[in-house]
């Protein structure tokens, strides 16, 4: 699932525009995955995770630099993200569903405050992005 040029310049123009907002971004793609998909939080028991909690900011501050990482990093994902695989993989174990409902989330959230720059192309840049780190994320379980 390689990105093209194209695609890469889609996704590199809105991690550039999360790059201010990785807490505040991160935090409400965390708070619509609980709200939508409240199976996801029982990954996340041992959280606050009530609306505007400490834990889930500083969490979704994590999660959303890891992200604009990985768009650092289109030819060497891999091992860019290589603790962080090892970790959802061995220790985590979240199941793989949970990474496309996370992503939508972040799809949401960019979609939200970015309408201008979320063209259907971005999305879709995006979308093959998102999928990317996910499969990354869980290519170490077997
Ligand atoms: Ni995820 C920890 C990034 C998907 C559950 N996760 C992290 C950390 C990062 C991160 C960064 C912090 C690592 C550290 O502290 O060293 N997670 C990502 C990314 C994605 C993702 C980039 C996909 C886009 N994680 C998910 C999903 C779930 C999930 C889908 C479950 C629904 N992650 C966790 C849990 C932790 C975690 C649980 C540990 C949290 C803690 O601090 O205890």
């Amino acid at each position: 699932m390689v990105l093209t040029d194209a695609e890469r310049k889609e996704v590199s123009a809105l991690a550039g525009k999360a790059s201010g907002h990785t807490e505040e971004y991160g935090a409400e793609a965390l708070e619509r995955l609980f709200l939508s998909f409240p199976t996801t939080k029982t990954y996340f028991s041992h959280m606050d995770l009530s609306k505007g909690s400490a834990q889930v900011k500083a969490h979704g501050k994590k999660v959303t630099e890891a992200l604009i990482k990985a768009a650092g990093h289109f030819d060497d994902m891999d091992s860019a993200l290589s603790a962080l695989s090892d970790l959802h993989a061995h220790k985590l174990r979240v199941d793989p569903v949970n990474f496309k409902l996370l992503s939508h989330c972040f799809l949401v959230v960019l979609a939200r405050h970015h309408p201008e720059e979320f063209t259907p192309s971005a999305h879709a840049a995006m979308d093959k992005f998102l999928s990317r780190v996910a499969t990354v994320l869980t290519s170490k379980y077997r």
